[in-house]
């Protein structure tokens, strides 16, 4: 596979794509599933096209994050807020509502100017606990740090948990969320698996390593946010009562009944995604041979995955739209489908719509009431083949 965010322009199609294997590892032991391969993140960060901002669903799912630091912490003037994997600085600008101090970490220089726009201070490295270092001399410690969907994204965890360290106050906690793997078994996510994740966590592999940095776990809670997630706040360990630990165990109990910690539950996963490979496949030839026209809805990186796992071209959607700026006038990686802004749509009006944001179909269907009211049908490819 091209790497997922790997959007190309015009004047590039005819140059050679690198590809890199796409596979996982299951670990028996911890069962933490991993990739075999991991790019080098400049490659992947450096210049990056995804904003989180672009969702509705994704703000109210900041706002309810910050919400809960609230509650957990208590949020004032006095408190600094250290955001890892800012991107343009969303997440920071609901702390700033509560008059918090804030700090950005990404490297991506692109998306950082639009942050610094945004009214958020940003550094633009790479997050260990070497620039955790110089970060603490500029800046000072902070109350809470987060990293959301950016967990994954880290090759070596010691060294992000040592960069935690490093910034948090002592009686500081740490927030992060990310997409839960018993989700992803459940609902046959195969797409949200790509270069850019290298970890896909169970409570008990993430237990595992948060405890082994010297941290525990005293608060999560599952979230529907991008195919359903988890979201845990930790703090240093300490002999104090954990409020979480009867969650905790009722998570670790409920992975054991899905088997999450066995080889065969990702046997039979893979199984099962071949099947509906077929199936999506056999529905999109038969809606072409009919003569439909088929789009795509949302060029995110999962959806890369799935046409490029379907081998799905422009022979088969014609271009797909999509609301974030940046990907608008390019073309996807690997299967070089055009892009183009979401109101394309409305003006060409397709037979079909294949959402690859699956994740936001709602939003989206909710977005395009109006294509619907005139006849336009949504197909959504997983956990089952659906038509509305
Ligand atoms: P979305 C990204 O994955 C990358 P992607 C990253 N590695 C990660 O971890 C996950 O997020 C969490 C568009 N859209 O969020 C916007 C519309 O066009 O599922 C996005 O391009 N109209 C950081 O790329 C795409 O869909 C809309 O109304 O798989 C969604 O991408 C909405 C709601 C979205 O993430």
């Amino acid at each position: 596979m091209p790497i997922p965010n790997g959007f190309r322009k015009k004047e590039e199609l005819n140059n050679k794509e690198t590809k890199y294997e796409l596979a996982c590892y299951f670990c028996e032991k911890c069962g933490l599933v991993q990739l075999t391969v991991v790019v080098n993140p400049e490659i992947m960060f450096k210049d990056y096209v995804y904003i989180p901002s672009t969702s509705k669903v994704m703000m109210n799912n900041f706002s309810s994050l910050v919400h809960e630091a609230f509650i957990e912490k208590g949020l004032g003037e006095k408190s600094m807020v250290i955001d890892i994997g800012s991107n343009d600085g969303s997440l920071l600008t609901f702390f700033k509502t509560y008059d918090c101090k804030v700090l950005g970490i990404d490297p991506a220089e692109n998306i950082a100017k639009l942050a610094e726009l945004n009214g958020v201070p940003t550094e633009t490295v790479l997050f260990d606990s070497s620039s955790a270092k110089k970060i603490k001399k500029k800046y000072g410690q902070a109350d809470v740090i987060t990293a959301t969907n950016v967990i994954a994204h880290i090759d070596n965890l010691y060294e992000m948990f040592k960069g935690v360290d490093v910034l948090l106050k002592k009686d500081g906690i740490f927030i992060t969320e990310f997409p839960y793997l018993a989700d992803l078994v459940d609902k046959l996510e195969f797409d949200t698996i790509y270069h850019e994740h290298l970890s896909y966590f169970s409570l008990k592999a993430w237990k595992y390593m948060v405890e082994k940095c010297g941290f525990e776990i005293c608060g999560l809670r599952r979230l529907q946010i991008h195919g359903g997630s988890i979201r845990f706040i930790h703090r240093r360990k300490s002999s104090k009562r954990n409020p979480a630990k009867k969650t905790i165990e009722y998570f670790l109990n409920f992975e054991e009944q899905k088997k999450l910690n066995k080889k065969e539950t990702y046997d039979l996963f893979s199984q099962k995604v071949a099947s509906l490979k077929n199936e999506l496949t056999e529905l999109i030839n038969s809606l072409k041979k009919d003569g439909n026209r088929i789009i795509g809805y949302g060029a995110a990186a999962k959806g890369n995955v799935l046409t490029n796992f379907l081998n799905i071209g422009k022979d088969k959607l014609d271009f797909i739209v999509d609301s974030t700026p940046y990907k608008q006038g390019l073309f996807t990686p690997g299967m070089n489908i055009p892009v183009y802004a979401e109101n394309r749509l409305q003006k060409e009006v397709p037979d079909y719509v294949l959402i690859l944001a699956w994740n936001f179909a709602n939003e989206i269907m909710e977005k395009q009431e109006s294509y619907r009211a005139r006849g336009g049908r949504f197909i959504i490819p997983l956990p089952e083949v659906k038509i509305i």
